[in-house]
């Protein structure tokens, strides 16, 4: 599968709308074929043939003998303005699963196939209507869990990665020109390579892909999210902060210690970072089973989290399980919480330095502000870096082929430094940008491309 391949000739069609019940269910086709199989179906006062493209049309559809399924509006997109450069036809049908499939049927039994899950975006690129980085924006755009997040997928879709990663290889391109001139007419009046501009080049190009590449942890961030783990002995008010935090009654709170005893995960976004806040059973020594294996779950997901609350009793003094808490939590990456400051609080003991410390009374709802400030800070604090006119890298597929790209140059720049032949420092440049064109997918290779596709929902 490469953009030389030839265009999919066979019409495809799927829901393009989730199951279930709704306002509206959609089902579109893509292909040569398209408008004649809404011929087959259609009936209104306007027959496809005459139908304006991108405009809809009210209308019944029919069986072929005539019992009608649904009463609908169509919509013809003709080809190459369309969402997969090929003739697109959407059917608007009310949105019940029996009416969906009962269309989807009927086109089916006339001759359509039901494509597979990201197709039409996989013929939108193919036809050369995005590139590989946009179309993995979109299953990024449909997937996004904050503001933030949905706003680094459009800028995606709409090519501001595409375009930097396009001023990388033109750039590298024509230095690699320079040097294949100079091999291959050594003795012409080209005059001598001026090697010093050419690493000056290499080397702002490098730098700017460095850029590029720190954006990679909010990047990371906005598309996955981030994990934050609550931590903390038995009874401190875990899973009481985390209710606070979600402004919801998930977890059980009790004054009995160990009322948790497996993790609990939910969804937050805070500060436009959506966030998988985990609470987990209290740090002790126990011998009931679930409960270690509680603290087993905690003890891992504490190396794993990308931020940690640590949570204490700040009206009690330190236990040894506090110690065992405290052990666990990466200080480069723990925020203390020393809860319950409602009650008379204790001089601080605890000895290890972490990012910050927050006292708050989850019970009176105090300092909370504090702490998802505090939160917040962490992540952009760490991850302020935005490469030029704001486009952060999400993708690990695009960090590793960066990063492959920037050895590359790494390479080029050390055989220019030891002086050596051209033929050389050409192979190199080929290398980076050859790695560098896997991202909007120039070179990249069939098993990849499908394997991203596979990724999408059926429909899109
Ligand atoms: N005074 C006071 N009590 C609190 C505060 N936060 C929580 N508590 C109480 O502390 C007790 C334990 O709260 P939990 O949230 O269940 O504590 P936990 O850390 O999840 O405990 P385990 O699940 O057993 O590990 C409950 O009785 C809460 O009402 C607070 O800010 N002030
Ligand atoms: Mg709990």
């Amino acid at each position: 599968m490469n953009r030389n391949a030839p265009p999919a000739s066979d019409t495809i069609v799927a829901p393009a709308t989730p199951p279930g019940e709704g306002g509206v269910g959609i089902v579109r086709l893509s292909g040569s074929r398209a408008e004649a199989l809404l011929a087959t179906a259609f009936r209104g006062r306007i027959v496809p043939a005459a139908m304006v493209s991108h405009h809809l049309y009210h209308g019944r559809l029919c069986r072929g003998d005539g019992t009608p399924i649904d009463e609908v509006l169509a919509v013809i997109m003709r080809a190459p303005h369309s969402y997969t450069g090929e003739d697109v036809v959407e059917v608007h049908c009310h949105g019940g699963s029996q009416l969906l499939r009962s269309t989807l049927d009927l086109f089916l039994a006339e001759g359509a196939r039901l494509a597979n899950p990201g197709e039409f975006t996989q013929r939108a690129f193919l036809n050369g209507r995005l590139d590989l980085a946009q179309a993995e924006a979109v299953a990024a755009l449909i997937g996004a869990r904050s503001e933030q997040a949905a706003r680094a997928a459009l800028g995606q879709l709409e090519g501001h990665l595409s375009r930097q990663l396009h001023h990388f290889s033109s750039e590298l391109r024509e230095l690699l020109l320079l040097l294949e001139a100079h091999i291959d007419f050594p003795d012409d009046d080209l005059g001598a390579l001026d090697r010093q501009a050419v690493s000056r080049r290499a080397e702002a190009v490098r730098a700017a892909m460095a850029d590029l590449m720190r954006t990679f942890d909010s990047g990371r961030a906005l598309r996955e999210g981030v994990s934050v783990l609550i931590l903390g002995r038995p009874n401190v008010g875990k899973s009481s902060l985390l209710n606070a935090l979600l402004g919801e009654a998930r977890a059980i709170v009790t004054e009995i210690p160990g009322t948790t005893r497996d993790t609990v995960e939910e969804h937050l976004v805070l500060g436009g970072l959506p966030l998988r806040l985990i609470d987990t059973a209290g740090v002790r020594d126990t011998t009931d089973p679930i409960e270690q294996e509680g603290v087993r779950r905690a003890r891992e997901k504490a190396s794993a989290a990308d931020l940690v609350l640590l949570v204490v009793d700040g009206s009690h003094s330190l236990t040894v399980e506090d110690h065992l808490a405290i052990a666990l939590a990466p200080p480069e990456r723990t925020i203390l919480v020393r809860n319950k400051s409602d009650l008379p609080s204790l001089a601080d003991t605890c000895c290890r330095q972490f990012l910050s410390q927050v006292a708050v009374s989850v019970r009176q709802g105090t300092g909370l502000a504090d702490l998802q400030a505090a939160i917040i800070a962490h992540f952009h604090g760490a991850n302020k870096s935005e490469a030029a006119d704001g486009v952060v890298l999400t993708e690990r597929r695009h960090r590793d082929a960066l990063g492959g790209s920037m050895l590359a140059l790494d390479r080029f720049l050390a055989a220019q430094l030891a002086g050596d032949p051209y033929e050389c420092l050409a192979f190199e440049l080929r290398e980076a940008l050859a790695v560098l064109g896997q991202i909007t997918g120039e070179t990249t290779p069939d098993d990849i491309l499908e394997q991203i596709f596979s990724r999408f929902c059926i429909g899109k």
